[in-house]
């Protein structure tokens, strides 16, 4: 089984793709509600939660992670691995190679966390590709709440994505680098706000690596079962329960737990 989480319901763009890649392979989604958003604690707190949320995951059966949140992953990937150095550990990496990639203009984005771009990580990332392309960093502030309270296209998000974008007005930027897995779930608003970029999602690329992972380690996927989904929340189950089954089509039970 592969645990997962993140802050809140943006790890759920993940887990849309891991499930579609890995169609037999029961899943437990962890959503941190009542700590969401991660983007304003630090690195340490970020880890021991981190930390606690992965024990309880392996406790419930997983034998893989996939950190489905770009903030957690640079805050606590590294002592996470530490830790469990026999677990596959998957975190997300802001997709800013393959952006570097295929830009014709030689000018790209990333759209990310404020604690996201202000991490080490992303730096030493983008200083790899500097050479290649000019890459912005824009903050995508709002855009996590706007998700969390399942606004995807309302006025308010509208404006919350038109003001993150607008540094990129009269630029020639052609790859937006989704480096939060909240963003996707505003994609359509964020292609709207600048039509003339290609938006990336590390998503397919991350599960990739989880399949290559759980093939490596012999993970057994039962074969001719239906998978087994579970999902849970330390807050606000009833409306993620509402946002799955409107967003994902799934009509499923989301679980409380007081994880302290
Ligand atoms: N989905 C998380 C990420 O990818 O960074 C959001 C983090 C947060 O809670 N701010």
């Amino acid at each position: 089984m592969i645990g997962m989480f993140d802050s809140g319901l943006g790890g759920l763009s993940v887990w849309r793709e891991l499930t579609r890649q890995l169609p037999g392979e029961p899943v437990i989604y962890f959503a941190d509600r009542a700590w969401c958003p991660y983007g304003p604690r630090s690195h340490a707190e970020i880890a021991a939660r981190s930390e606690r949320i992965a024990h309880w995951l392996f406790d419930q059966g997983a034998s893989s992670l996939v950190i489905a949140c770009n903030t957690a992953t640079s805050a606590a990937a590294a002592p996470l691995r530490a830790r469990y150095p026999h677990v596959p550990i998957i975190g997300m990496e802001p997709a800013i190679k393959p952006a570097a990639l295929a830009t014709e203009t030689g000018e790209i984005a990333v759209l990310a966390t404020r604690a996201t771009l202000a991490g080490d990580k992303l730096e030493q990332l983008a200083a790899r590709y500097r050479q290649q392309a000019r890459i912005r960093l824009l903050p995508g502030d709002g855009f996590v709440e706007a998700v969390e309270a399942g606004e995807l296209d309302s006025p308010n998000a509208r404006q919350v994505v038109a003001r993150a974008l607008s540094p990129l007005a009269g630029t020639r930027t052609d790859q937006i680098v989704l480096g939060c897995t909240h963003y996707p779930f505003l994609a359509p608003l964020i292609a709207e706000a600048a039509p003339q970029a290609t938006l990336i999602d590390p998503a397919s690329a991350v599960c990739r690596q989880v399949r290559r992972l759980i093939a490596l380690n012999a993970l057994e996927t039962p074969a001719g079962e239906p998978p087994r989904y579970r999902f849970v929340t330390t807050a606000g189950a009833t409306d993620m329960q509402a946002f799955i089954d409107r967003v994902l089509g799934r009509d499923t039970r989301v679980e409380t737990l007081a994880l302290d």
